[in-house]
């Protein structure tokens, strides 16, 4: 009968049976566990750039949206993708939905794609989308000075049960001199020099965006070159707006650190590069302000092992994510190597960025391919065994409690949520 419910239990990647919860496993048994547990948990997928059904056009999905994304673009303006084997991380991206969706992935035009993907309706493609990728939550990046977003949050927006907001911040803190008229032309006493009570008044902006999108943090990307403190307009509203108001409505404050914007303007959004940033702003940051949470990505490799040192030095930095650059198997494999040696289960491993809709599928599915069975391998070896249930809570804490316990996405969501899908 024992024998009969461990197969049951654990029959999912159709290898051998492992032991029940607290019956310490065999290396054998490790890989199998650790597949079986990323296989079965449902992740908060933390930061991407999708949108909710009612947002309409914003949200993108489907096979041509999957082939001009930007990370593709840049790949394409070296080499054509039909003259080339789909060896990089993005293209083989593609390749992965299309098998997912047992669509052909050989053939030289789109017809049998596109037509599969016109005939979807989003509310359910988004369910089965989700539930193949294994994710039951994902935080979209909400920017309250985007004229077309904002549009549809001032209609109003129903909750939807798998989507939750990000108040992001970039045209506030990183380009004031060209948004500030926009706060002003909705009635906030605001210049252009964010003195006076300029300050007070974005941080009234903020709380009345939170109203609106009950966003679960405030998020941010930096420059390589940003420093704190010093006295700019950026770090003034960051400290007397963003931070009190983080404070003041108990949100966790996103930064992304490390982007240098369009150094090959012509790619417009995929012009983007890297610079290793001067993290000394980051513990500035996280020692000025210990009542404020910060989840940390940075986009440089030489940057990360000096972010989990902050992790270990501050208990309200939170690191998050391969970010961008980052999110290749390889490095990412070694960044969560790194992680877990110095964090233990103390982080937010990975996050998809996906940007059209079917990328979580194959995004997730790389996070699950990579890691963890070494590590319990080593610690099995090292004399403590390792059960099917040790897996369970560490992998449940990583990919979903972390993310949970960080941000106020435990909060019942309210109105009409209940009722959408
Ligand atoms: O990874 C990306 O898609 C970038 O273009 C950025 O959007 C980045 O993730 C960000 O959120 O700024
Ligand atoms: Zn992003």
């Amino acid at each position: 009968m024992v024998q009969g419910m461990r197969t049951a239990l654990f029959k999912s990647t159709g290898q051998v049976p492992v032991s029940r919860d607290g019956e310490p496993l065999t290396d054998g048994q490790i890989s199998s566990a650790v597949e079986d547990v990323l296989a079965a948990t449902q992740f908060v997928d933390i930061h991407t750039h999708l949108f909710a059904p009612a947002f309409g056009k914003l949200g993108l999905w489907g096979i041509d949206e999957l082939l001009t994304y930007h990370y593709l673009e840049a790949e394409f303006f070296r080499s054509l993708f039909v003259e080339n084997t789909p060896v990089s991380e993005a293209t083989r991206g593609v390749v992965a939905v299309l098998k997912a969706f047992q669509l052909p992935t050989d053939r030289p035009d789109l017809a049998e794609a596109r037509c599969f993907f016109e005939a979807q309706s989003i509310e359910s493609h988004v369910r089965r989308v989700l539930q193949m990728a294994g994710v039951s939550i994902v935080v979209m990046t909400n920017d309250p000075l985007d004229p077309e977003e904002a549009a549809v949050w001032l209609k109003g927006v129903a909750d939807h049960r798998q989507y939750r907001a990000a108040l992001r911040l970039d045209r506030i803190l990183c380009n004031w001199s060209s948004h500030w008229q926009v706060l002003a032309g909705q009635g906030y006493r605001v210049d252009e020099r964010a003195s006076g009570k300029s300050a007070a008044e974005v941080r009234r902006f903020l709380v009345d965006w939170y109203e609106r999108m009950q966003p679960v943090y405030m998020a941010v990307s930096l420059p390589d070159t940003f420093e704190y403190p010093q006295e700019t307009v950026a770090n003034r509203l960051l400290k007397e707006a963003v931070l009190a108001a983080c404070r003041e409505l108990d949100l966790p404050l996103s930064l992304m650190i490390g982007v240098r914007k369009r150094v090959n303007p012509a790619l417009r959004l995929a012009g983007d590069a890297v610079g290793r940033a001067d993290l000394r702003a980051l513990e500035n940051l996280c020692r000025e302000f210990p009542a404020n949470r910060f989840l940390v990505s940075v986009l440089s490799r030489e940057n990360q092992h000096e972010l989990c040192v902050y992790a270990r030095k501050f208990s309200n930095l939170m690191p998050f994510g391969c970010w961008w650059f980052m999110n290749n198997p390889s490095i990412v494999e070694e960044i969560t190597r790194e992680r877990i040696e110095m964090l233990g289960t103390s982080f937010i491993p990975q996050h998809s960025d996906a940007r059209v809709l079917e990328q979580v599928i194959y995004k997730w599915n790389n996070t699950r391919r990579t890691l963890l069975s070494d590590t319990y391998r080593l610690l099995s070896e090292d004399g403590r065994g390792v059960t099917r249930g040790d897996i369970q809570r560490d992998v449940t804490r990583l990919f979903r409690s972390n993310a949970e316990a960080w941000t106020n996405l435990r909060a019942p969501v309210s109105g009409s949520q209940a009722q959408s899908s």
